[in-house]
């Protein structure tokens, strides 16, 4: 479907009851991203930062960012006049950063002890991840609000090294709310470089860029395809917070929702790109209703300044009509929205029903937009459908797990036959004999056995 410059901006409307099961099921579907012959444009550039180093970085920069630089590096402590923001907006991220902060303090786990059988303790504690890379992207709009949701959460889980990339405009500047955001959290330094060779390049260090153990954040089809490419090599020795596609919001609205709420909200997925996913899904509601929020959704678009992203975005956007709020949550199950927004009566009894979403969005009043950069939950989150399996970012990903044990002598009684029973099985004598020594010297064996 094409939306021409003087046609409505609209979604495109299905009937669920009546359609057939093959077209609802093609709403659902994202669209293929043949990652083939991406790889095949990203891989040489990996190898040349991982070869070239700092060399290959500044000539990557100045092809795709059009900028030559003299260093591809800001090291802290970064120059105030880098960092310029006005007062209102240096309150917003101080309010932002605050409640990021915040949030993901109380997902800090303490050590767990579990007695398992008598004399034997179980623990599990958590260690920070090193040294840990924030892919900040750049694109079509500037989001420092993704420096916080990445950078936070590593202060948070006590990493010791945090690297910032960023690619620099033309001018060779970062965007100064990023340093801003940089700054407060300690990060050691900003590397100016954004796509494969920013990935490259905080994966496998240069002379100027330490080599980091994870990197995370969002990026386009070439960052993706970089961070699932240095994550497979273990040459490289880097892991990756989660494979990330196109932004996408899946509305389930009813009769009493207000349709200008949920036109705003299907429009602010809407103006992120071209190929943002966005689905509304309408619990009984009559045509008069749908009708006016088509009206809303043309009306609030065509006042946008994106409204050019918005007009083909709409065009591959569809409202699924339901008779019933359990079809709406099991249509939305199986999409496995990134965002999920419920404008619908007694939304937060709904929420019990939510099995696959990266975040949720609870009521009229609680718009994606509050998400995105303010109210304390991350705004990284799967795409793609990964949300049946993977969580967004969160404290957990800066951090590991190390579990470690503690046997008494008591304890060694109480599980040893059963280990030396399955290292038999196992025929892995060496493994029954680290059991048997002790066993024996206890006095709970025989010696001669
Ligand atoms: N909705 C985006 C995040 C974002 N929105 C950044 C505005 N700035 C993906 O969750
Ligand atoms: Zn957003």
């Amino acid at each position: 479907r094409v939306i021409g410059p003087n046609d409505r901006i609209i979604l495109d409307r299905i009937n669920t009851e009546t359609a057939s099961p093959e077209r609802v099921t093609a709403c659902l579907q994202r669209p293929i991203h043949t990652s083939k012959d991406i790889m095949s444009l990203v891989v040489p550039i990996v190898e040349r930062v991982k070869s070239e180093g700092d060399k290959a970085l500044l000539d990557l920069t100045a092809k795709f960012d059009h900028v030559k630089l003299d260093s591809p590096i800001m090291r802290a402590p970064f120059p105030e006049s880098a960092m310029k923001v006005t007062e209102d907006v240096k309150k917003a991220i101080d309010l932002s950063f605050n409640n990021v902060r915040k949030f993901h303090e109380a997902q800090m786990k303490g050590t767990l002890n579990v007695e398992t059988c008598p004399g034997v303790v179980c623990s599990r504690f958590a260690r920070p991840i090193e040294r840990v890379g924030c892919y900040v992207p750049g694109g079509t709009a500037v989001l420092p609000s993704t420096s916080l949701m990445l950078s936070v959460p590593a202060l948070v889980a006590g990493c010791k090294d945090i690297i910032f990339a960023s690619p620099p405009g033309k001018d060779g500047k970062l965007t100064p709310e990023v340093v801003y955001v940089a700054h407060k959290v300690g990060a050691k330094c900003i590397v100016l470089a954004g796509g494969a060779q920013a990935v490259a390049s905080m994966a496998y260090g240069t002379e100027s860029v330490p080599k980091c153990d994870k990197i995370m954040g969002p990026g386009n089809q070439f960052v993706t395809a970089a961070k699932m490419y240095v994550s497979n090599d273990s040459g490289a020795l880097c892991a990756i917070d989660m494979p990330a596609g196109p932004s996408e919001v899946l509305v389930i609205a009813d009769k009493y929702a207000d349709v200008d709420f949920v036109a705003s909200d299907l429009l602010s997925q809407a103006e992120h790109g071209v190929d943002s996913q966005v689905l509304c899904i309408a619990v009984d509601m009559s045509k008069e209703q749908l009708d006016k929020l088509d009206d809303a959704v043309d009306e609030q678009a065509k006042k946008l300044p994106r409204v050019e992203i918005v007009r083909k975005c709409i065009a591959h956007s569809t409202t699924l009509q339901v008779k019933s709020y359990t079809k709406a949550l099991d249509l939305a199950n199986r999409y496995a929205p990134e965002h999920l927004i419920l404008q619908i009566k007694d939304a937060q009894k709904w929420v019990d029903k939510v099995d696959n979403a990266g975040s949720v969005f609870v009521g009229a009043y609680s718009p994606e937009s509050c998400g995105d950069y303010s109210s304390g939950t991350n705004h990284t989150l799967p795409t793609y459908g990964y949300a049946r399996m993977y969580s967004g970012v969160n404290t957990a990903t800066f951090q590991k797990f190390i579990t470690s044990q503690t046997l008494t002598p008591e304890g060694l009684k109480s599980i040893g036959k059963a280990v030396m029973d399955l290292a038999a099985v196992e025929g892995l004598d060496a493994h029954r004999n680290a059991v048997k020594i002790r066993m024996q010297k206890l006095g709970y064996l025989p010696r001669h056995r």
